[in-house]
């Protein structure tokens, strides 16, 4: 195991202050049995730990970090920003220039709100569609993830599934009353939930493409039912792009899959590695906000300047550079083919799901294609992977339930050391 003497010192003395040591259960490797390297530093595809450690980095801080650590664009609109004061509370330009830029480049967004994180987005478009339906009820999907608001930590994916408790404590029962669990790629279940709540379901909240609980396809036909019934329903369908928008895409899975939701999140990318969130679509909606409607939401920090500095500096180089999506998309093919062929030369009970520059690989023998597929992984062999490939220095995700991230600065040869580490975990 590479020399963590720095990350364990660092990890009993932050366990002391941090609960667990960590500010986010997705990075206390406790899914892994492992100690959670404390980062240093980073720079395009890597990542370097405190004991000096280097690695190939496929979570890029979860979603964020598509062109690489560091990114020097993102890096000199940062500080130009900074320069002029780290936040106002006031309304500032760059503002606008963000809102202009989401609309332009989701079709379906017509008006948007900034705040600070996915969770604030998905809780902030479900007092919105409630708001506008007068409905309480939602639809959720077991194993997707939507952050930490109340209504939505019900059969959750990400960190609760890691975990083995997919509902939270502390979740008042009179709101986990109002959540309704559906199966993913399951119509069938939704459709019973419709028809057994007639009426009352304000708002069905979907990852378009699964990444939480490792990464699930949507069956074509899927998401296209979904859209019928929500439209038939009057129910508000939101498509939480927190980790797939300007991931599949400049316009996100709802772009590369058709799918024209009512209310899309974003989170991660859209703040270029700075805390920002954000909701948005249909205009008669969002006019439900305030200061423009009775649905209330607000936050300090929203459209900081800094963070809307980022945000927009990583957005524009992704427009103007479309070949970055061939670039990461090629490679996480390279990866996912890689990993899927030499789990099949070992004759190992290994099934990855890719898109894209996203994927994950389960070590399971069936193939993944809801949360009771996926829980059918071994995770304790995911966790002798993990483990292996991080003293390979590859940084893989510390639980079987997560996605891995490529960025634009990966090339060809960190693909190739990748599966040659992975070649030897498989003695192949
Ligand atoms: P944040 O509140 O963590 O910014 O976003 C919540 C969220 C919402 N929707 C989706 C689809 C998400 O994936 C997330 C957060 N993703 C996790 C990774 N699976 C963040 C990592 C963490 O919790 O530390």
């Amino acid at each position: 195991m590479s020399n963590a003497m720095k990350s364990n010192q660092l990890f009993e003395e932050a366990q002391k202050y941090i609960p667990g040591g960590v500010n986010s259960p997705a990075r206390a490797f406790k899914a892994v049995s492992e100690t959670p390297r404390f980062i240093e530093k980073a720079d395009g595809a890597y990542i370097h730990d405190v004991d000096g450690n280097r690695y190939i980095d496929y979570i890029g801080s979860w979603g964020p970090m598509i062109l690489g650590n560091n990114n020097p664009v993102v890096l000199k609109a940062v500080q130009e920003a900074i320069v002029k004061g780290l936040s106002y509370g006031a309304a500032t330009e760059a503002e606008v220039t963000m809102a202009k830029l989401v609309c332009e480049l989701v079709p379906s967004v017509e008006m948007v709100r900034m705040v600070n994180s996915g969770t604030e987005a998905t809780m902030s478009a479900l007092r919105a569609a409630r708001g506008y339906t007068g409905r309480s009820k939602i639809i959720k999907f077991e194993g997707c993830y939507h952050g930490h608001c109340d209504s939505l930590l019900v059969k959750a994916g990400s960190g609760l599934m890691n975990s083995g408790i997919p509902d939270s404590a502390g979740v008042p029962a009179g709101c986990a009353s109002d959540t309704l669990t559906a199966v993913y790629n399951d119509f069938d279940s939704v459709e019973r939930l419709f028809e057994e709540n007639k009426g009352e379901i304000a708002a069905l909240i979907i990852e378009p493409i699964a990444a939480n609980m490792g990464v699930v396809l949507p069956d074509p036909a899927f998401l296209k039912k979904i859209r019928e019934i929500c439209d038939v329903n009057g129910t508000v369908l939101i498509a939480d792009e927190v980790i797939t928008g300007f991931r599949m895409g400049i316009d996100g899975a709802q772009g590369l899959l058709g799918l024209k939701p009512d209310l899309s999140t974003f989170g991660k990318i859209i703040g270029g590695g700075m805390p920002v969130g954000a909701y948005g679509g249909k205009r008669e909606i969002m006019e439900m906000i305030a200061p423009l409607g009775p649905v209330y939401q607000a936050g300090t920090l929203s459209g900081n300047p800094v963070a809307m500095a980022a945000g927009i500096a990583q957005l524009t180089e992704l427009k103007n550079h479309p070949e970055i999506y061939t670039h990461i998309n090629k490679l996480g093919a390279m990866l996912c083919d890689g990993l899927r062929e030499i789990a099949a030369a070992a004759k190992a009970n290994c099934v990855v799901n890719q898109i894209g520059s996203i994927g994950s690989m389960f070590f399971t023998g069936e193939p993944v294609t809801d949360y009771a597929s996926a829980k059918k992984s071994d995770t304790a062999a995911y966790a002798d992977y993990f483990k292996h490939m991080l003293n390979c220095g590859i940084y893989f995700a510390p639980a079987q339930f997560e996605a891995m991230f490529i960025s634009n600065s990966h090339n060809e040869e960190n693909i190739k050391d990748t599966l040659e580490c992975a070649a030897r975990f498989f003695k192949v």
